[in-house]
């Protein structure tokens, strides 16, 4: 059976309604990435877990070497839960190093790391502009087991992107795999053969329930994927005055000194301060937190802002949105 090289699934020509339709079989590519590759269109799909939970059984049974890619941005404190599905080898990859602005260190984020996590290897890259790819190559190649290697990973972490750059730059191979802002773009696995020595293996990522943008208007997922540096706000925030963000978000900063919030998020959300007692977004699901000394308050999914002194805050947002609080990563 033929299938789609830009997201793994199988192609038909029967039901326009069905994924890995393409009306002839000779196209490479199915209806979905062909829209996605020339005109930007995102559909969405709904896969179910179980159907990523097969992947990584598949994947666990092997003993091959995994890159488990991860948006710098998107650091869960549980990083550690994929080793509950897969005992391979595995090589850390934090992805799209290019949104953080240029005066963070890689190696302040690798000690973070470190310190809390094991993996065979920490690697900080950029898909966008091949930072360390060189090095993940290398890696790759000191630690694989076999000739395969498999990519995995939260989805929208720039699986697909990553392996297209290494397919253009160490291949002849053309780079075919669909990229896009949305969730769920890769569907199947994918495999790609560079060489005898080496297949590298694209996976549909996982979806967390959790992240914010499954609760965000499609007008926010390129705003949610941009490829601009983030440059980090900052304000000096007094108790009883909050910051609204974008349309999904308030934090109302409700005791301690005079403090300050550095917020790490993509730059074309807005940010609003305000006194607290507007009403604007109170409708959100409320939670409180004590805040310790440069602690983080993760969103997960939309960044993290960068809290300087202790205090206590409230924020408002979706119930089911994740949020914790963490060490400063910067
Ligand atoms: N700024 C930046 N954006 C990136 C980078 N890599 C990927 N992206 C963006 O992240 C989004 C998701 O990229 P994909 O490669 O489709 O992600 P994926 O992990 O394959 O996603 P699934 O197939 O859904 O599992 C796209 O909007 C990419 O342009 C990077 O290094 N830097
Ligand atoms: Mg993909």
């Amino acid at each position: 059976m033929k299938k789609c090289l830009g997201c793994g699934i199988e192609l038909q020509n029967e039901n326009i309604l069905n994924l890995g339709y393409t009306p002839n079989l000779e196209n490479d590519l199915c209806a979905r990435c062909f829209k996605v590759k020339h005109y930007g269109e995102t559909s969405l799909v709904n896969k179910n877990k179980e159907d990523y939970l097969k992947v990584l059984e598949m994947v666990n049974r092997t003993k091959d070497l995994v890159i488990y890619v991860v948006d710098v941005l998107n650091i869960n404190e549980n990083l550690d839960d994929i080793k509950e599905y897969l005992q391979n080898d595995m090589i850390l990859v934090l992805n799209k190093w290019d949104l953080l602005p240029k005066s963070v260190k890689d190696e302040k984020i690798m000690v973070y790391i470190k310190e809390r996590y094991e993996f065979k290897e920490v690697i900080t890259v950029s898909s966008l502009n091949n930072y360390h790819l060189d090095i993940l190559v290398k890696q790759i190649k000191r630690y694989q087991h076999s000739s395969h290697v498999y990519f995995v990973g939260e989805t929208n972490a720039g699986k697909s992107s990553l392996l297209n750059k290494i397919i253009s730059n160490y291949s002849e191979l053309s780079p075919n795999l669909t990229i896009s802002s949305m969730p769920e773009t890769t569907l199947e696995t994918i495999k790609i053969k560079l060489n005898d020595d080496l297949t590298l293996i694209d996976t549909p990522g996982i979806v967390d329930l959790q992240n914010i943008i499954q609760f965000l208007d499609k007008k926010y997922y390129k705003l949610l994927n941009s490829n601009k540096e983030i440059k980090p706000k900052t304000y000096q925030i007094r108790k009883n005055q909050c910051l609204i963000i974008g349309d999904f978000l308030r934090i109302d900063y409700i005791d301690g000194e005079k403090n300050s919030f550095t917020l790490y998020i993509p730059n074309g959300i807005k940010v609003k301060r305000m006194n607290i007692r507007h009403d604007y977004l109170k409708d959100l699901s409320y939670k409180e937190y004590e805040v310790n000394v440069h602690e983080d308050l993760v969103i997960y999914g939309l960044g993290f802002i960068k809290i300087v002194l202790n205090g206590k805050i409230g924020i408002y947002l979706n119930k089911d949105v994740k949020t914790f609080l963490r060490k400063n990563l910067i």
